[in-house]
């Protein structure tokens, strides 16, 4: 039987890839994000599989409602829910940050995750199966300087995604967090508002992880036999650890 994914975020970087893998292995789409000809462009790809196309600002609830009501028959039962739809804007201190940057990413990556999974839960539960795959951070478990409310939106998910596990108890419905590390896409354009220059030097001299990187394990999450839950899956790319301790030497 022909299984039906819906990704969030599917415009770009992680949930492009993820569409991509997913229609390639013979899922049904359904793809949202808020830029049309994008979305559009995955229908015109993916021919070989039912693309259901919907622009969606999952910041908006009646959006994400109107969204779940409005699936199809072909595409009304979701058996995976990925929610990848999310940014980090700004990275300065949290002292010299725009409030309107903090709130943006509460909406977007809190928010935004809370509507589309509880507008959707009901009918997984009532199949007595489904998967939800939620897109964390390492910023969600490890703090940085400039990381502020970006990781705090990516802690929530972690969170968030534990006790979704313990609601579910019984139910059928699977939950998993992939939590990446850096990663090349379209992210760090959007974080700097647009300075390329700023964007690219994130990069430079690295070798980061790839959207399909990403959407690999992701579809490896997904393909686990039914009575297997992959929890937490964190990856970096081999460039990245952990640093020192920060120590202010000039305190006393
Ligand atoms: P991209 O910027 O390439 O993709 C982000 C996607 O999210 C786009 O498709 C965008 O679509 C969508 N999106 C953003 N805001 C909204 C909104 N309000 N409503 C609907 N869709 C929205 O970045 P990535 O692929 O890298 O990021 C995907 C996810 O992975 C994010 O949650 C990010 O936090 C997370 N992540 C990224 C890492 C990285 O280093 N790249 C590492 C760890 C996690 P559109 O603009 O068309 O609406
Ligand atoms: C994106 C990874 O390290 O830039 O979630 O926060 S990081």
């Amino acid at each position: 039987m022909t299984q039906t994914v819906l990704v969030t975020g599917a415009t770009s970087g992680f949930g492009r890839a993820c569409a991509e893998i997913f229609a390639k292995k013979g899922w049904d789409l359904v793809v949202c994000g808020r830029r049309m000809d994008r979305l559009k462009d995955l229908q015109k790809t993916f021919k070989q599989v039912a693309v259901h196309a919907v622009q969606c600002d999952v910041r908006e609830r009646t959006q994400v409602e109107a969204l779940v009501k409005g699936l199809p028959k072909s595409h009304g039962d979701i058996d995976l829910l990925i929610n990848n739809a999310g940014l980090a804007l700004g990275m300065k201190p949290a002292q010299d940050a725009k409030l309107e940057d903090w709130e943006i990413m509460v909406d977007t990556n809190i928010k935004g995750l809370m509507y589309v999974t509880h507008a959707l839960l009901p009918n997984m539960v009532r199949r007595g199966r489904g998967h939800i795959i939620n897109m964390g951070s390492i910023a969600g478990s490890w703090p940085y300087p400039g990381g502020n409310t970006y990781g705090a939106t990516k802690a929530f998910v972690g969170q968030f995604s534990n006790n979704l596990r313990a609601d579910l108890h019984g139910t059928g419905v699977r939950v998993s967090t992939i939590e990446p590390g850096l990663a090349e896409s379209e992210f760090s354009v959007v974080r700097f508002h647009g300075d390329r220059k700023q964007a690219d030097a994130v990069y430079e001299g690295t070798e980061p992880l790839t959207p399909v990187d990403i959407a690999e394990m992701v579809y490896w999450l997904a393909d686990r036999p039914a009575h297997v839950n992959i929890n937490r899956l964190e990856v970096m790319p081999v460039c990245q650890s952990w640093g020192p301790f920060s120590i202010n030497r000039n305190s006393v």
